[in-house]
């Protein structure tokens, strides 16, 4: 449609290429995951183009937001990993005026999850981590999880993607631990 054109010019300028083609790629797998899971394709087309529009923007700007915004100043102890979906979901609704909070909560929660998480907050959250760009060991099974049981596929990734912040001694975010808690442990 002649909105999603210019939606996606918008994103598109935002980032480098190498990126946009990884949004693409969440579209197209979040479309299709929609269309088998029951959400509404165009809802998860418009959240998976705008998932990462924040990704490059520099961290000063998201200390700013942060701290004018009434953000838990807690948040300042992590960097562009956790705000560009949090906070980038605020940068998303004021520039480019979505205000559907469907969306934006699957933008917000697309890298940590959460313990309560939407139809649409799933297909985005897994779209972006078996999009056909990915090349990841794991991913293969992540797929094909992906197409029996997103529950199972959401529980996949938060475990596989907890071991590897672990492996490399990152700091975990509080709502990370808590998908953790609520879709893998038992
Ligand atoms: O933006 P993408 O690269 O497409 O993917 P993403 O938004 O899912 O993840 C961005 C990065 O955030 C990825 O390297 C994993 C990392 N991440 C996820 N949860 C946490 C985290 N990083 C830290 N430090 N802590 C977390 O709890
Ligand atoms: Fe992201
Ligand atoms: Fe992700
Ligand atoms: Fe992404």
């Amino acid at each position: 449609s002649e909105k999603r054109e210019q939606l996606m010019q918008r994103v598109q300028m935002q980032m480098s290429e190498r990126r946009f083609k990884h949004v693409l790629g969440v579209e197209e797998t979040a479309i299709a995951l929609a269309k088998k899971y029951g959400a509404s394709p165009e809802k998860a087309s418009i959240a998976a183009l705008t998932h990462d529009y924040a990704k490059e923007r520099p961290d000063d700007e998201f200390i700013l937001v942060i701290n004018r915004d009434g953000y838990d100043k807690e948040l300042l102890n992590y960097g562009n990993a956790i705000w560009h979906g949090l906070v980038g979901a605020d940068f998303v609704s004021r520039e480019l005026g979505i205000t559907d909070e469907e969306i934006l909560s699957a933008i917000r929660l697309h890298t940590t999850g959460a313990a309560q998480m939407s139809l649409l907050d799933k297909i985005i959250y897994v779209a972006d981590y078996i999009e056909p760009g990915r090349t990841f060991p794991g991913v293969k099974e992540a797929r094909e999880l992906a197409l029996l049981d997103l529950d199972e596929a959401v529980a996949f990734e938060t475990k596989h993607t907890l071991e590897h912040l672990l492996a490399q001694e990152q700091k975990i975010y509080p709502k990370t631990i808590e998908t953790y808690n609520y879709w893998v442990a038992k």
